[in-house]
């Protein structure tokens, strides 16, 4: 959750307080894919991409780590480069063999692929029936709450396994600069406290 390199990207590209807002992981087998989303048209405002003067902006960028091998028959992750600058919705439908422009994005284990979200993102179809492995930290400015529509929350305990700047990563700063993390011997307080 805090590599020190992907931490580095993350504070350049948010260019504010930032928070590791949620993670997860993929498995793929066969005929297993990721539908392809986002892009810069339609605009949101959790996910778009803006750069002015040199100043990248990415309200939600994420790191994907490989734990197994992952060729693109495996299924790989893919994405339309350039797609996070388009100012014009894409013209075919989510699935990856009906998209020319997807590119894998080749990476080993030991790798993090960064990207933002506001990348047309998805994988390749895995036709290779080798499984695919794949973990997502992914980070956003530091007052956005889970943007999923999963209703996520802290898991129980998650507070005793952190230390105390992991525990900041995770905080959502609001208004109030205040919320209880479960398992925490403490509150966390983190009002204008955020990484910059
Ligand atoms: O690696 C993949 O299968 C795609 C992941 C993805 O779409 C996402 O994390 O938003």
């Amino acid at each position: 959750m805090d590599v020190p390199e992907v931490l580095d990207v993350i504070k350049r590209v948010t260019g504010a307080g930032y928070r590791l807002n949620h993670s997860y992981t993929i498995f793929r087998w066969n005929q297993g894919a990721t539908g392809l989303h986002m892009g810069g048209t339609p605009m949101r405002a959790n996910a778009q991409y803006r750069v002015h003067n040199g100043q990248m902006f990415s309200p939600l960028t994420k790191a994907v780590f490989p734990l197994l091998p992952c060729e693109p028959d495996d299924g790989c992750f893919a994405a339309i480069p350039g797609s996070h600058k388009s100012n014009f919705p894409r013209p075919w439908d989510d699935d990856p063999d009906r998209n020319l422009p997807l590119r894998p994005i080749l990476a080993a284990p030991g790798d993090a692929i960064i990207f933002t979200e506001a990348t047309t993102h998805g994988s390749r179809v895995n036709t290779s029936g080798r499984p695919r492995r794949t973990l997502y930290y992914c980070y956003s400015i530091d007052w956005m709450p889970d943007w999923t529509s999963q209703g996520l929350t802290y898991s129980n305990g998650i507070g005793e396994l952190l230390n105390a700047e992991q525990i900041e990563l995770i905080a959502l700063k609001s208004g109030s600069g205040r919320q209880t993390i479960r398992g925490s011997s403490e509150e966390t307080s983190s009002v204008n406290s955020g990484h910059r």
